[in-house]
């Protein structure tokens, strides 16, 4: 199954359809070192030009998803180098991607694994899974959309007490408060975010990546300006044979085929 010997990125194509993208780097408890950044960005990269890709799941070991950004690459790090690593370049691919993407979280999702996570468009989480920002307790802060993203996902009140308290949120309370898309059984966290991959990989990609992207874009632009971007994609997709398609399909009572035209 898997295409990449590669030993701390894995690419798998387990269903038609579905990237699988797996961080393999177990003695570090998965942590995000330069490496493991460089080898999600390409592969991120890769899999949005690909066509025959209709939904990425990204996930990590069993027990653990991120333990965080590598500590041991940035502990004695001045400012300049800081900023000099420009890793903005490498989340980039990963928040830009057009693609749907889906976090299997199972075990720690810490720090940079927690707003990793949260780039994600679903997150399905194991019964085990922990959720963190707990950069506070290292003299540190969220750098990577922990303090942004996770108040738009959460609000104000459940956010500030994550981030400034640096506490675990537990699956179940992860659910509660909007943190993740869904709880399973640990065993079945891939399972079911593959099954979620390959349902939306088999309706029209266009429509699919059209939801997505203003999804995203709206969210941060007045009501009106983003009910206008939302009515501009939902014309713009009348010009697409899957658009008609799915019309034709509906009217003669058959399954659709959509080609992504
Ligand atoms: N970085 C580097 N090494 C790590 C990390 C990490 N984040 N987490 C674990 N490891 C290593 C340990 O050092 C240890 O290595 P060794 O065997 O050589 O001593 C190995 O993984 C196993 O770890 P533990 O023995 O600690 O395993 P436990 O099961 O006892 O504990 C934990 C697992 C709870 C995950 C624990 O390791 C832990 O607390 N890790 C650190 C969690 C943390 O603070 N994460 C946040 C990091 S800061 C961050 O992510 C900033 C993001 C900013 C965005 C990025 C912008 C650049």
């Amino acid at each position: 199954m898997s295409q990449s010997t590669d030993p701390v990125v894995l690419l798998e194509y387990p269903v038609d359809g579905v990237a699988v993208v797996r961080i393999s780097r177990p003695e570090a408890k998965n942590a995000l070192n330069s490496a493991v950044r460089h080898q999600l960005a390409e592969h991120f990269r890769a899999l949005a030009r690909r066509d025959d890709i209709r939904a990425i799941v990204l996930t990590g070991g069993e027990q653990f998803f991120v333990a965080g950004a590598d500590i041991k690459e940035f502990a004695t790090a001045s400012p300049i180098e800081m900023y000099g690593r420009h890793t903005e370049l490498l989340w980039d691919p990963i928040a830009r991607c057009p693609k749907p993407v889906i976090a299997a979280v199972n075990g720690f999702a810490l720090g940079g694994g927690c707003e990793l996570a949260m780039h994600c468009d679903i997150i399905v989480a194991g019964e085990s899974a922990r959720f963190a920002q707990p950069e506070v307790k290292l003299g540190l802060m969220p750098g990577a959309g922990g303090t942004q993203r996770l108040v738009r996902a959460v609000g104000k009140f459940q956010a500030m007490r994550i981030a400034l308290t640096g506490c675990m949120v537990k699956a179940p309370e992860a659910l509660a408060i909007g943190m993740v898309s869904e709880v399973v059984p640990d065993d079945q966290t891939l399972a079911r975010a593959l099954a979620l991959a390959s349902e939306i990989a088999a309706l029209p990609p266009l429509a699919v990546q059209q939801i997505k992207e203003v999804m995203l874009a709206g969210a941060d632009l007045p009501l009106d300006s983003a009910l206008t971007l939302e009515r501009k994609a939902f014309q713009l997709l009348f010009d697409s044979a899957d658009q008609k398609e799915g019309a034709a399909a509906f009217f003669e009572k058959r399954k659709p085929t959509y080609r992504g035209e």
